[in-house]
């Protein structure tokens, strides 16, 4: 079950830039950050709210490393703006197959890690009426 808007994702070319935007304008920190070399991002995470299922709401900022991610690719055809959402749940295998068999595509066979280890997966934008949407399960929801 989906339970939460775990994240926003924004795409940007200068993420240091951006986290300063996010800071001087609103207050909002930076909670976590890292590199997520597989996704081809340096990404920042800004905490907004805790939300009722234990888990939290979050802005990410997104960095590309690499000419070839996707974040790069959306970036060079569409500029800076929001990439993608993603929903929280406890359970992303079992929601990932629900939503499957939707006629919904998943991107990946079996989720991938996310930010801060999470467990991820895509929904195809083209069946989400033009909206990359993610399905997160946090790790800390696993224990
Ligand atoms: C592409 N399209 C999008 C889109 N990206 N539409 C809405 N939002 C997006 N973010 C549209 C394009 O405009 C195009 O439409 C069509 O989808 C095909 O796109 P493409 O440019 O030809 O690119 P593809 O097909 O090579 O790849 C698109 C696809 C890819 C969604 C499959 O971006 C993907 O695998 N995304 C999931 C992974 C990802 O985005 N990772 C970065 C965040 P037209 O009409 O022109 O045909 S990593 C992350 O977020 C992690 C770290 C985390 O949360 O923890």
């Amino acid at each position: 079950m989906l339970t939460r808007i775990d994240h926003i994702g924004i795409a940007c070319f200068d993420l240091d830039r951006t986290v300063e935007f996010y800071r001087a304008t609103y207050g909002f920190e930076v909670f976590h950050s890292e590199v997520n070399e597989e996704q081809g991002v340096r990404e920042a995470m800004l905490k907004i709210n805790d939300t009722g299922d234990g888990g939290a709401s979050y802005l990410q900022l997104l960095e590309p490393t690499r000419e070839d991610s996707t974040v790069a690719k959306w970036l060079a055809k569409n500029g800076e703006g929001v990439h993608h959402i993603a929903f929280g749940t406890a359970d992303v295998d079992g929601d990932a197959a629900d939503i499957r068999a939707k006629g919904v595509r998943v991107l990946y066979d079996e989720p991938r890690i996310g930010s801060m280890g999470s467990r991820i997966t895509f929904l195809h934008p083209k069946d989400c009426g033009g909206v990359l949407t993610e399905l997160v399960t946090s790790a800390a929801a696993e224990h």
